[in-house]
């Protein structure tokens, strides 16, 4: 019902050039970073991020996909939680001794960031594996955080994220939204 504009289209810019920044701080440069979206929104913030580096310090970092479903029947029933599954991955690049930055649009409950980080390691011995969401909702039931946060947006179990991306959605906004 009642909605509100968290971050503009400049905002979601402003923040993610930041988290370019901070990831080539962290990692004293790009040279060994491999970046991995988390679908769907997870993957337009991973290119994105890819893209800023690029203008940063001029260097390509390889981006993969990663695909965790919920099998969850009710998204709303938030008290109920599945675990989530990977479903697919298209990551053509070794892991193994590489800095793995996993990218997604929302941090919740960080279930599906630890499936994630189960299926990276299926596929590599990566040097480090680290996380950057452009939104951290809160409500964590692992003990999994952000290495890079675009906004803090604490909320409660009545609300809900809604993050457009032109990629997906025609739109570039993060607002808040009471169920
Ligand atoms: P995403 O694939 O871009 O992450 O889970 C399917 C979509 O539903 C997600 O898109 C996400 O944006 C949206 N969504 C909104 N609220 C929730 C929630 O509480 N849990 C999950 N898993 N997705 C949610
Ligand atoms: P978690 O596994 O941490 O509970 O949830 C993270 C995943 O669920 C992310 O991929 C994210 O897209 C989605 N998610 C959880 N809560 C929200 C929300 O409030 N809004 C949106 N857009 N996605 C959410
Ligand atoms: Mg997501």
């Amino acid at each position: 019902k009642k909605k509100t504009e968290i971050l503009d289209a400049a905002a979601i810019n402003r923040a993610l050039t930041r988290m370019a920044h901070e990831i080539l701080e962290k990692n004293k440069g790009g040279e060994n970073l491999v970046l991995i979206g988390i679908k769907t929104r997870g993957v337009p913030i991973a290119q994105r991020l890819k893209e800023k580096i690029k203008q940063i310090e001029s260097i390509d970092v390889p981006v993969g996909e990663i695909d965790i479903t919920l099998y969850r029947d009710d998204l709303e029933k938030t008290t109920i939680h599945d675990e989530p599954e990977l479903k697919a991955t298209n990551i053509n690049v070794e892991l193994t001794g590489k800095t793995v930055v996993l990218a997604d649009d929302v941090l919740f409950t960080g279930r599906t960031v630890r499936a994630a980080m189960d299926a990276v390691m299926d596929l590599g011995r990566p040097s480090q594996i680290q996380l950057g969401v452009l939104v951290d909702r809160g409500h964590r039931e692992l003990p999994i955080r952000a290495d890079y946060v675009g906004k803090n947006i604490p909320t409660s179990d009545k609300e809900i994220i809604v993050v457009r991306l032109e990629e997906t959605d025609q739109a570039n906004l993060v607002s808040i939204y009471e169920k």
